[in-house]
């Protein structure tokens, strides 16, 4: 017997609403050149608050995910990595007029590492020539145009570069995959990174020199301070008063052993740093707060902060997909449906219009989509006893 059926077939990609009062993530700070602002991502877009705390105003917000925000030099710029147009792409803010200009166009992440102190030029690790997701080393020009390549060691993974107050010099991370795996608590060997410099870099006769010990450590962000000659840096090398390997901010002079923590935390994490301009501070985020610390005295503290605004994501998206399957076929006992959309093959269960009805008078819960109005398909479909697909609602939902 031919009968008429219906396939009503719900997607749900979407995490379901709780109703526990989330806590706000804050993570990512930058200070701006006067030291009176912070820059900083939640919730995958850019907030702007007054460097003391406070309420923090929505800066850039858009559906992709928004990250890193670095002030220029002059401060009329903020620099960020966006993944609007792919796995992340740096962007420039113009910040007296919104306007908005991307510089980088790889296919891989273009991680924003920092300025050169003139403002002329953009410094960012990148997985798109180095090997197994390794990274290295580039600098584009403010005004756009193809990147340079600052160092690209093969099969080494060179990330998280900071430019000398002088633009001569270039310190770094090295080694370790740590440029994607910075959110570990504690380290593994294959986590352990190095802080290295690249001198003279300019004229293409640069030398390489280490700065920390290799080894037992998780070494990374490095950070100049104003005159050039020490380093800020993230380390969780344990020590007599850090016996937990917990990650802190350390300080170092190139060509002598002088590391030291500056910072006392004894749990948690320290990431993704920045100095301001003067190198009188240090901002980062730490137990998914942002926190600021004295680089003169090594004293630090959680920065309040309260969000005033709506982002623009993660938000859920509907896409209602009925009038885009390319191919259906039915099982041969009529029970399931196999269709193409967008390329994706699916199977799902077929609900008929007799079970429709009764799950119309409560007999029974089919599934959750069973009210929703059934919508024409040009698309046909036949079992072996002669079913016959006549439409198909397809909804998807995802984050
Ligand atoms: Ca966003
Ligand atoms: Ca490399």
């Amino acid at each position: 017997m031919r009968r008429w059926v219906y396939a009503i077939i719900l997607f749900a990609f979407s995490a379901s609403v709780g109703f526990a009062q989330p806590r706000a993530y804050f993570t990512e700070p930058s200070l701006s050149p006067d030291r009176k602002e912070i820059a900083f991502v939640s919730g995958g877009d850019i907030w702007t608050v007054p460097a003391t705390g406070g309420v923090a105003a929505l800066l850039v917000s858009h559906p992709a995910n928004e990250a890193r925000p670095l002030y220029s030099p002059d401060g009329r710029y903020l620099a960020f990595v966006s993944s609007r147009t792919g796995s992340g792409d740096i962007y420039l803010l113009t910040l007296a007029t919104g306007d908005l200009k991307r510089l980088t166009f790889d296919d891989g992440l273009d991680q924003l590492d920092g300025w050169s102190r003139d403002g002329r030029w953009i410094y960012f690790s990148s997985t798109s020539r180095d090997i197994g997701g390794l990274n290295d080393l580039y600098r584009v020009s403010v005004n756009g145009g193809t990147p340079m390549t600052v160092s690209a060691d093969r099969y080494t993974n060179e990330f998280f570069c900071a430019p000398s107050p002088d633009g001569k010099t270039l310190a770094f991370a090295a080694r370790g995959i740590a440029s994607g795996q910075w959110w570990r608590k504690g380290h593994s060997h294959i986590d352990e990174s190095e802080i290295w410099l690249l001198r003279s870099f300019e004229d293409g006769a640069g030398t390489y020199e280490r700065v920390t010990v290799p080894g037992g450590a998780k070494e990374m962000w490095p950070m100049w301070n104003a005159d050039g000659r020490n380093l800020f840096y993230v380390s969780d090398r344990i020590d007599s008063g850090n016996k937990n390997g917990a990650q802190n901010i350390w300080s170092a002079t190139p060509g002598r052993s002088d590391a030291r923590r500056l910072s006392t935390f004894t749990e948690g994490r320290v990431l993704w740093p920045s100095i301001s301009y003067d190198g009188r501070e240090i901002v980062f985020e730490h137990n998914f707060a942002i926190w600021k610390l004295d680089t003169a005295s090594g004293k630090a503290s959680e920065i309040a902060i309260t969000r005033r605004g709506a982002s623009a994501g993660p938000a859920v998206e509907r896409q209602r997909l009925s009038d885009q399957i390319s191919e259906m076929q039915l099982s041969p006992d009529g029970k399931k449906v196999a269709f193409v959309v967008r390329g994706f093959a699916h199977v799902c269960r077929v609900v008929y219009e007799s079970d429709r009805q009764n799950a119309k008078k409560g007999a029974g819960a089919i599934c959750s989509s069973p009210l929703l109005p059934p919508r024409r398909s040009p698309a046909r479909a036949h079992s072996a006893k002669g079913d016959e697909v006549r439409s198909v609602e397809l909804h998807r939902s995802r984050l």
